[in-house]
């Protein structure tokens, strides 16, 4: 028994540790386990002996921390730091103390990144070889470092390197919708990550790992708070709070940012105003920023959501969102802080479509911000449709930097329990053509300023992280954190070459495994538009919590907040026209894409009913009417998600079980939800088409009645 006893103990401790540990997701994309593949590495990484650390700033002290660990594990082998560089060292520092060093000894360089910018080049020297990634700044090495890392991560040769990357956008940040209580504003993954009771006393290590996480997709800023924003984030309790997170995330190149209420002077101040042109207002934000800057000495700016959806803002005192938004500018100019003040308004009052109310609002305001400002705009004019055509801001205010704002958290996507790859969804709005300057005018190089010359450019995306052990609910919902960062960093990448990376470093490198699961993501989306909204139908979820269809929803406070109001279905036919025989919501767009919309000729048919109201006879390209082609895409979302679950079921085996169970469990889930959004969307369209489901299609197994009357009372918000 003794014996029998002692010999599993020993067995149990000849595994290595990573076959015993089920893969529960906590550690991202940043798994360091021993490499496998023998040939792999003889070829590549046989070389590598040490680390030669150039530098001791607390960022590059990250960095080595980081590459240590990171060869350490893939390497299956310790590998150090050694005090002088041998063959096969990895030389780390900025490029300015490389080319001090490289003085020494015969060897070229090529010319200097910019800042956050890096190589990574094998350099030869005499009889030596070495590996140096150089970093334009500190920041540049820390991210210089995790390329290098993610080289071996996803198995690609290290024989004669030759790599230079700087990011197109200037501030890549992640926008919390965190409240202080924790609970998060469409947030499916827990609580917020901020313990703010325990803070600043206590900090968890979780605090660190995200910043690790955020630093090695190339993320520099985090808005701690909700957009909807609670004063009490101003009070000193909550900047000291606020404060030791900076403290945590600075080694790792990421600035704090917070959210404002822009009535905070009357709130915290006890002032009779909030008004922007008021003096003691001014003098109150001054005071405040001063405030905020002895705290956090770095501290980034300040994100906005004024006169909208109820939170007050500048327009309440008869002032323009340009007198909003310089007054703070003006008050952070001195300390080098930015204004992220966010386009997403409609007025209850503006009848008009509400499709055109923020480009009403701003495009006039072009030119008249401080050039410390960036207006974020969602990427649609609407609110994060699974699919929406690209904002009309984006091209017409050229004198204004304009930052995107995406969702990375899946509010109108299926929370965190659809499997929905967003890497196309970004792709697909920053590579559109908005023709401002030509064609060639694509969203990307206006939000990445090269369009029009700015210094400052911005990317947010709404963060999808909570306290879930896995960190985003779904592990899929991890690659849109992932893709979103990346594609900041570089939005030329192409989203399956994204999605690729992140199964590498994620599920694994087979290519039984790659090849499947990256037609999964790549297709995921389009299934997703198809059981909820093809066809450019919109915002038919239901009423206020977003969950589940609810196309019937109508009657409520405002108009914009039905979904009647969007798909305006009657028994003549379906979709919300918006040429100029309608709200000529599609004039906002330059000419070529006006025209191309506004003709059912060259209408794409993702965008059909987003433009045009169409007789349910109406003749599709494909030869269906209307109506059969409505039916055959809602029925092409849910094969779609069948297909994507059998492929995922063929995977048994090859992943990680508790990932493998995790994945099939939610997929069931997802099935479901796609059924129900199918049934009850197409048995409520019918009741205006009067029309039948095409033959050959499963009938809905419930009546209307049936989904109209589901309650959901606790979904999440
Ligand atoms: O998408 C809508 C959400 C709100 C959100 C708002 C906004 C933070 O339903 O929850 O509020 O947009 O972006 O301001």
């Amino acid at each position: 028994m003794k014996i029998k006893f002692l010999i599993l103990t020993v067995l149990v401790f000849l595994i290595p540790s990573q076959f015993l540990r089920a893969d529960d997701g906590y550690r991202l994309w940043l798994k360091y386990d021993p490499i496998g593949d023998s040939e792999y590495l003889n070829m590549s990484m046989e070389a590598v002996t040490g680390i030669f650390v150039l530098g001791n700033s607390p960022t590059i002290q990250a960095a080595k921390t980081e590459l240590i660990a990171g060869l350490s594990g893939l390497l299956a082998r310790p590998v150090i730091e050694v005090s002088d560089p041998a063959q096969g060292s990895v030389v780390i520092g900025t490029y300015d103390s490389a080319a001090e060093w490289l003085k020494k000894l015969p060897a070229d360089l090529p010319e200097k990144p910019q800042n956050e910018g890096y190589l990574i080049r094998t350099l030869a020297t005499g009889s030596k070889r070495f590996i140096l990634i150089a970093g334009g700044d500190d920041a540049g090495v820390l991210y210089g470092i995790f390329h290098f890392i993610r080289l071996l991560q996803t198995r690609q040769s290290l024989s004669q390197i030759d790599i230079k990357s700087t990011p197109r956008i200037r501030l890549r940040l992640l926008n919390h919708w965190d409240n202080l209580n924790r609970t998060i504003e469409r947030g499916y993954a827990g609580f917020s990550l901020w313990s703010w009771q325990k803070l600043p006393g206590y900090i968890y290590p979780r605090y660190r790992e995200y910043a690790r996480a955020n630093a090695s997709i190339g993320i520099n800023g985090t808005v701690l708070n909700n957009v909807n924003a609670d004063p009490q984030i101003l009070t000193p309790l909550y900047l000291r709070k606020a404060a030791a997170l900076a403290d945590v995330f600075r080694p790792y190149g990421i600035k704090v940012y917070l959210s404002v209420k822009f009535t905070s002077p009357m709130i915290l101040g006890n002032l009779t105003t909030a008004d922007p042109l008021d003096d003691q207002v001014r003098k109150w934000w001054q005071m405040k920023v001063k405030e905020i800057y002895s705290y956090i000495p770095d501290f980034g700016g300040f994100l906005v959501k004024a006169s909208s959806e109820g939170q007050p803002g500048p327009q309440d005192y008869g002032r323009t969102h340009a007198d909003g938004a310089n007054m703070l500018a003006q008050a952070l100019k001195p300390f080098g802080g930015v204004v992220m003040w966010r386009a997403f308004v409609y007025r209850a009052d503006d009848k008009d479509d509400r499709a055109k109310q923020a480009y009403k609002e701003f495009r006039p305001l072009d030119g008249k911000f401080d050039d410390n400002v960036l207006v974020q705009v969602k990427n649609g004019p609407i609110d994060f449709q699974p699919r929406e055509p690209f904002h009309p801001l984006f091209g017409a205010m050229p004198q204004t930097p304009l930052m995107m704002e995406f969702q990375i958290t899946q509010e109108y996507l299926g929370f965190s329990t659809h499997l929905v790859y967003l890497g196309t969804l970004f792709s697909e709005c920053l590579d559109s053509d908005t023709y401002a300057r030509g064609a060639g005018s694509t969203v990307a190089r206006i939000i990445d300023g090269s369009l029009e010359g700015h210094r400052i450019s911005g990317m947010a995306g709404v963060a999808n992280t909570g306290t879930d052990r896995n960190w985003t609910g779904y592990l899929f919902g991890q690659a849109n954190w992932y893709a979103f960062g990346r594609l900041a960093w570089d939005h030329n990448l192409s989203a399956v070459q994204i999605a690729e990376e992140w199964i590498r470093m994620t599920l694994s490198n087979d290519t039984a495994v790659i090849t499947p699961v990256k037609k999964i993501m790549m297709k995921s989306r389009e299934n997703t538009v198809n059981y909820m909204t093809p066809l450019g139908l919109h915002h038919l979820m239901g009423w206020s919590h977003h969950y589940g269809p609810a196309p019937w929803i109508k009657d409520k406070n405002r108009d914009d907040w039905t979904a009647v109001y969007y798909h305006r279905a009657d028994t003549a036919g379906i979709g919300f026209d918006r040429t100029a025989n309608g709200s000529d919501a599609v004039d906002l767009y330059y000419p070529p894409v006006a025209k191309k919309f506004s003709s059912l000729e060259t209408c794409p048919d993702e965008y059909l009913l987003w433009f045009h109201h169409l007789s349910w006879d109406y003749r599709m390209k494909d030869g269906h009417t209307l109506w059969d082609d409505i039916c055959y895409h809602y029925y092409s979302g849910v094969d779609g998600v069948r297909e994507m679950e059998k492929t995922w079921l063929s995977l048994k085996g090859l992943v990680d079980n508790e990932i493998f169970i995790h994945v099939r469990d939610l997929m069931r889930i997802q099935e479901k939800e796609a059924v129900w959004w199918r049934n009850a969307c197409i048995l409520y369209f019918q009741t205006f088409s009067r029309r039948p489901i095409p033959p050959g299609l499963e009938k809905p197994d419930h009546t209307l009645a049936y989904y109209q009357n589901l309650y959901f009372p606790y979904a999440p918000m």
